[in-house]
């Protein structure tokens, strides 16, 4: 197998792109391709300030090691969810490699929070965890983007992210889900950035490959809560139609973004007003986060027993 841009023998082979790469050919193909999301989709531009949400994850790492590359203004920002040693070990992880780079890294610690960690929340409020824990990640990175006064926020969801997800919002046919699934949102809300997803069509082996080439070290666990999420399930699925026939991921997200997402932009909800009580975002009178902290408080408040 040779690689298609120089003829050298190949050390990777993209069945979706009918193409095959030696090493630092697929590295430039790679950056090209992120390249190419960003300035198609008009992400951002050379005089923006990025944040950049870093798990300590391949994808986040890797998109955060290419934007750098290319010469993009970004620093990263590590939220603590409070999840045992994954948390311990994937900050680790994004705090290494932020150092090692010479990158700015910013930390949200949710203990530090108001000890508002994941498990702790999900167990007092009984949601599954990646519920809770997807309503405090929202939160927490609008907040560190406004607070920062940062002009994007910029996360690492790939090829494989969006077309499970995308699966799954087709399945129960979630209108507004959909109305919202694009590699960029224009803020719709004072205190809400611009969110943009530059990997969007860069599939999860790609950004692997890319994260190995380039040396990057990452935590290879996953959250010990991502085994019951029914994401995985689409993602297998995925993969067994991708195995089947190479490019249909690919299709799937590109066509929805082009031929139905519109129609589903053009119905959505009412912008947000503001939060009653911290003034961020809010589709009732109270935001998603603080509508979690009071159900948190709610529960975690033993009832006064009532007079004998
Ligand atoms: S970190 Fe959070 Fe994920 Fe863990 S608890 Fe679920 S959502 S699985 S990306
Ligand atoms: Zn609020």
């Amino acid at each position: 197998m040779k690689c298609t841009r120089c003829r050298a023998p190949a050390e990777v082979q993209l069945r979706a792109h009918n193409a095959a790469f030696c090493r630092p050919c697929f590295v430039f193909f790679f950056q090209r391709q992120v390249e190419r999301a960003i300035e198609s989709e008009r992400m951002f531009g050379r005089g923006e300030r990025l944040l950049v949400a870093v798990s300590g994850g391949k994808d986040s790492l890797a998109l955060w090691d290419v934007l750098a590359e290319l010469g993009y203004d970004a620093t990263g920002l590590y939220v603590g969810l409070g999840i045992g040693s994954y948390s311990a070990l994937s900050h680790q992880k994004a705090a290494a490699f932020a150092e090692r780079r010479g990158l700015p890294l910013r930390t949200v610690d949710l203990e530090n929070e108001g000890g508002l960690a994941v498990p702790a929340v999900a167990q007092v409020t009984r949601r599954v965890p990646c519920s809770a824990c997807g309503t405090m990640k929202r939160h927490w990175f609008d907040a560190a983007a406004i607070d920062g006064r940062f002009d994007v926020l910029v996360t690492g969801h790939n090829l494989d992210d969006e077309a499970a997800r995308l699966m799954g919002n087709v399945l129960r046919w979630q209108k507004d889900h959909l109305a919202r699934q694009r590699p960029v949102l224009v803020p719709t809300h004072p205190r809400f950035v611009r969110k943009v997803k530059p990997l969007f069509l860069t599939s999860e082996y790609e950004t692997a490959v890319y994260a190995f080439m380039r040396g990057i070290d990452y935590i290879v666990d996953e959250c010990p809560n991502a085994a019951g999420a029914t994401q995985l399930v689409y993602k297998d699925a995925l993969n067994r139609i991708e195995a089947a026939s190479p490019g249909t991921k690919l299709a799937f997200v590109k066509e929805f973004l082009r031929a139905a997402q519109p129609a589903f932009a053009a119905a959505d909800r009412d912008p947000p007003r503001d939060c009653e009580r911290c003034g961020m975002p809010a589709y009732g009178s109270l935001c998603a986060y603080c509508r979690l902290v009071d159900e948190m408080q709610r529960r975690a408040t033993p009832r006064a027993s009532a007079p004998a």
